[in-house]
């Protein structure tokens, strides 16, 4: 079975991508190869960001992998956070990011918003690229225990839930996340035909 490390420091987000690809292939983490770099993310687009942390990864270590930069874009917040989701309050606090989300938008009619992800994948040395994003939007405060970062104040369209109110489950079918592995996994299974 194919290996593969996950270029990522988000306990959650190896979690949520584990559980969609099952047993397709073998996620390994990064501390499964001794990395305790803080890779760097200075680009201004999810796609820059993404291919950062895997060029960084396969310089470092020759090994192939993937990683992903994903976040929330507010239409009234001229699509912020973006790029800066995981630091937009100036810290890596999620109480305060959401709070800063929240006060940014207490005036605002439009609400609509949605996740988006771009993974990059490094694969014998080649560039893939696979997107998702799932519209929605951003409810006034916050609702339910489950999921992540900004999960508590999203509301995907065509469900009254928000993604903190829905079972691991019920959210990787749908999110963002799930749209773009989906791609990545069937990318793989189609390779390792070959
Ligand atoms: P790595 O860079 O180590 O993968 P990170 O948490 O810094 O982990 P990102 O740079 O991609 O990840 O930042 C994404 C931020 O966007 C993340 O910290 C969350 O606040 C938010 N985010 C991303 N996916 C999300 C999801 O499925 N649900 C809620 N918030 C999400």
């Amino acid at each position: 079975m194919l290996d593969l490390v996950f270029a990522t420091n988000n306990a959650h987000k190896l979690e949520e991508v584990q559980a969609i690809v099952g047993d397709r292939f073998r996620i390994k983490s990064l501390d499964d190869i001794g990395c305790h770099d803080d890779i760097p993310e200075t680009g201004h687009t999810f796609r820059d960001n993404a291919r950062q942390k895997t060029d960084y990864l396969f310089s470092k270590y020759n090994v192939d992998c993937f990683g992903d930069d994903s976040g929330l874009e507010v239409d009234a917040l001229n699509g912020e956070p973006g790029v800066y989701s995981a630091r937009y309050s100036g810290s890596r606090d999620m109480e305060k990011n959401i709070d800063l989300v929240l006060e940014r938008l207490a005036r605002k009619e439009d609400r609509t918003a949605r996740f988006k992800t771009v993974i990059s994948l490094l694969l014998n040395g080649e560039q893939y690229f696979f997107e998702g994003a799932i519209e929605g939007r951003i409810i006034m405060e916050r609702r339910g225990e489950q999921g992540f970062g900004y999960d508590p104040i999203f509301i995907p369209d065509g469900y009254d839930k928000t993604f903190a109110e829905m079972s691991a489950e019920e959210k990787n079918k749908i999110s963002h996340r799930a749209v773009a592995v989906q791609q990545l996994a069937a990318f793989l299974k189609e390779v390792s035909k070959g």
